[in-house]
């Protein structure tokens, strides 16, 4: 593939009823779209007033998070709002939180394939109706790791199932679609030189398993129930590990199959909080655990950085 920092996105669009990111030919026969799940619609909000300069968009499961990364990319790129002066967008709804600051847009998406792939939908056809260009996406959060010293953040080369196959697949009236889950590879390639560049943790390359539970989905011995064995437990993680898998998360495989049918460029960055070939239980500091969540924001607000700087 070949490689432009300046834009790792496949297709640009400026008119919203040709936007490339969204694939519905009903769309365009709707007299208005409410985005419900963000509180935002095309009647209420003049979308491309609000989100028009989107340029990065940065996704993570928590709230409290997300405001956490659009003030820290304020403070980075200089942009002068003050600290509590950046608003939660959604605020009359509980289900997603959305911060923008500058070129950024951060939002939150709950835990698990539904929660994302609802925010996904939403945001991609938010995308569209502000008649944004050029969006690159991440996904930032937290992860099992296997084999991996805990700390070590994982940039997500394909993101894989519980078989270890490359595709998510979305059961749709009653037939199994799939659609595949490589990631963006120019991207991933840039992250991992900002991580050279910060010299501060360890940053790998790697296939990713996506899971739809935390226990028995990524087997663990801890959960409420287990109808397997230690040995079966072990078998398991250690034939993902062989099959290149180097961290464990809830939401990668609908991230980039999303992206791979939108066209718009993504990547998914994950710390890892523990080793799971040495237990489940995560059992590090709060303050620990603090500092490791950093990881991927520092990572990918370093690559806003350079290419906010470039312009
Ligand atoms: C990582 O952490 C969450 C589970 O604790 C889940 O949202 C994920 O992908
Ligand atoms: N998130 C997960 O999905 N799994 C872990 O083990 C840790 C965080």
């Amino acid at each position: 593939m070949a490689c432009s920092n300046k834009d790792p996105c496949k297709k640009e669009t400026t008119c919203p009823e040709k936007c490339d990111y969204v694939s519905n030919p009903y769309l365009a026969t709707m007299k208005e779209d409410i985005l419900y799940h963000f509180d935002l619609g095309t009647k209420t909000h003049d979308l491309h007033a609000m989100f028009g300069d989107v340029k990065f968009v940065c996704v993570g499961g928590s709230a409290w998070r997300m405001k956490a990364f659009a003030q820290y990319i304020n403070e980075l790129l200089g942009l002068g709002c003050s600290k509590d002066d950046i608003p939660n967008i959604c605020a009359h709804t509980d289900r997603f939180s959305m911060y923008k600051v500058g070129p950024v847009l951060a939002i939150s998406h709950g835990m698990g394939i539904p929660s994302i792939s609802i925010m996904l939908h939403e945001l991609i056809k938010l995308l569209c109706h502000a008649r944004c260009t050029g969006v690159v996406v991440f996904r930032i959060g937290t992860s099992g790791g296997i084999g991996v010293q805990p700390g070590t953040v994982v940039v997500t080369k394909v993101s894989v199932d519980a078989c270890f196959k490359p595709h998510f697949e979305q059961n749709v009236m009653g037939m199994i679609v799939a659609y595949p889950t490589v990631l963006n590879e120019c991207l991933a390639q840039e992250l991992l030189k900002c991580s050279k560049e910060l010299n501060q943790f360890e940053t790998i390359l790697g296939c990713t398993l996506c899971t739809s539970d935390f226990y028995e989905g990524q087997a663990r011995l801890d959960g409420a129930f287990c109808n397997y064995t230690a040995e079966d437990k072990m078998m398991y993680l250690q034939s993902a590990y062989e099959a290149g898998v180097r961290n464990i998360e809830m939401e990668s495989s609908v991230f980039a199959a999303m992206c791979n049918r939108s066209g718009l460029a993504g990547t998914v960055v994950c710390v890892t909080l523990l080793d799971r070939l040495q237990g489940d239980q995560i059992s590090s500091s709060h303050e620990v655990l603090g500092e490791y969540q950093e990881r991927p924001q520092k990572l990918v607000g370093c690559y806003i950085k350079k290419i906010f700087c470039k312009k």
